[in-house]
């Protein structure tokens, strides 16, 4: 199973160039509303230079990156949430996601209609805001109408339930976010239930023209939190149109020609790394044979699963893990001299792997 970041947006604002940009798919990008109406599905690697470091220390010849699924879900529009465009279809796909990539128009091109939106990126955020919003009152209304008839039960955590929506559902009618609702109260536990679309983590992109000069850049990055009325979020700039182009380049071209222009790397990079953060996940390393692999696991998984992740048979038969931080490895320059220090350690079956350990696991089935 692999995690998804749905990119989402109003029309026109890009978001199937940088969908191309990220995957190299050539999905079809134009000038007029609705062009993506079936969801463009990429598979895009993680760049990780820590996996190149253990495939070089352990001399192997196959290398295998994870991937994230990034979709292109296809542009929304005021009213969605009432079926307007194509609203219900657009918002079912994007309750399948696990983080939203939210793009904001931010470039100038008098060929590019503003189709839905108002070329005011506030105004533009504020309306997709609005309509997630709506679609998860309503998920809300509806289970608190269930929950209602359940009261006559007697059971006392439906009245636990009951207080919970209700509050999230004045929340929701302040035009608050999900993710930004406190978590505190005991009927909290029905949240993950609800796949709430304003509860997913969410990355902020603005789409700029490529001549932005850096300080500009790093003013929108501070206006978007205020914009969205709250304190801190993931934002980055990026210019979906140039970073497409830039596919044909080799990397080393594509390097020089970002610092002609004063960009200190590719967007791309960043944001895939960004939304890896975002979705809470951590990279373990395994250096098997001739392949050395990276691998995806939620923060705080224990050594087990992580095993299972590879074969069931390894969860089965989990004797026990050897693990060293990649750190640890990469001071060494090899296994050999890692273990000879005692720098491997036996980890057990409880054990909370941490981002970058480089694993071997021992089983028995
Ligand atoms: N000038 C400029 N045009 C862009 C940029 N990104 C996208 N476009 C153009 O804007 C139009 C709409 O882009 P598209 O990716 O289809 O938008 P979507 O509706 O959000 O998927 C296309 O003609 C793109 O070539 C950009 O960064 N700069
Ligand atoms: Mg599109």
């Amino acid at each position: 199973m692999s995690f998804k970041c749905g990119i989402i947006g109003l029309p026109n604002v890009g978001k199937t160039t940088l969908f191309n940009a990220l995957t190299c798919l050539e999905a079809e990008a134009a000038s007029y509303p609705f062009c993506t109406i079936e969801p463009n599905i990429g598979m895009v690697s993680v760049p990780d230079p820590r996996l190149e470091k253990v495939a070089e220390i352990a001399g192997a010849e196959k290398i295998t990156p994870n991937y994230i699924e990034f979709v292109d879900v296809a542009g929304l529009v005021k009213g969605a949430s009432r079926g307007e465009g194509l609203g219900n279809r657009f918002l079912a796909n994007i309750r399948e996601v696990d983080a939203l990539i939210h793009v904001l128009r931010h470039f100038s091109d008098p060929n590019v209609a503003y189709a839905a939106g108002t070329g005011n990126w506030r105004e533009d955020l504020a309306v997709i805001q609005f309509e997630l919003i709506m679609a998860d009152l309503e998920t809300v209304r509806n289970r608190r109408e269930k929950t209602s008839k359940m009261l006559k039960t007697g059971e006392p955590r439906y009245k636990e339930e009951l207080s919970f929506l209700e509050k999230l559902e004045g929340h929701l009618n302040q035009e608050g976010l999900a993710r930004d609702f406190a978590l505190k109260d005991k009927g909290s536990y029905i949240m993950q239930e609800l796949f709430l679309l304003t509860a997913k983590p969410a990355l902020y992109v603005f789409n700029v023209d490529e001549d932005l000069t850096e300080q500009e850049r790093e003013n929108l990055k501070r206006e978007l939190p205020d914009a969205l009325g709250c304190e801190r979020a993931e934002v980055l700039t990026i210019s979906a149109g140039m970073e497409e182009e830039l596919n044909d380049f080799s990397i080393e071209e594509k390097q020089e020609f970002l610092e002609g222009l004063g960009w200190a790397h590719s967007g791309l990079d960043e944001l895939i790394n960004t939304s890896y953060r975002l979705l809470n996940l951590i990279t373990f390393f395994t250096a098997k044979g001739k392949e050395t692999r990276a691998w995806t696991l939620p923060e705080g998984t224990r050594a087990v699963k992580a095993a299972g992740k590879i074969h069931t048979d390894m969860e089965r038969g989990f004797i026990r893990a050897e693990v060293i931080s990649f750190h640890a490895l990469e001071q060494e320059g090899s296994f050999a001299r890692a273990r000879e220090k005692g720098l491997m350690r036996l980890e057990g079956k409880d054990y909370v792997v941490q981002d970058g350990d480089v694993i071997q696991f021992r089983f028995n089935v």
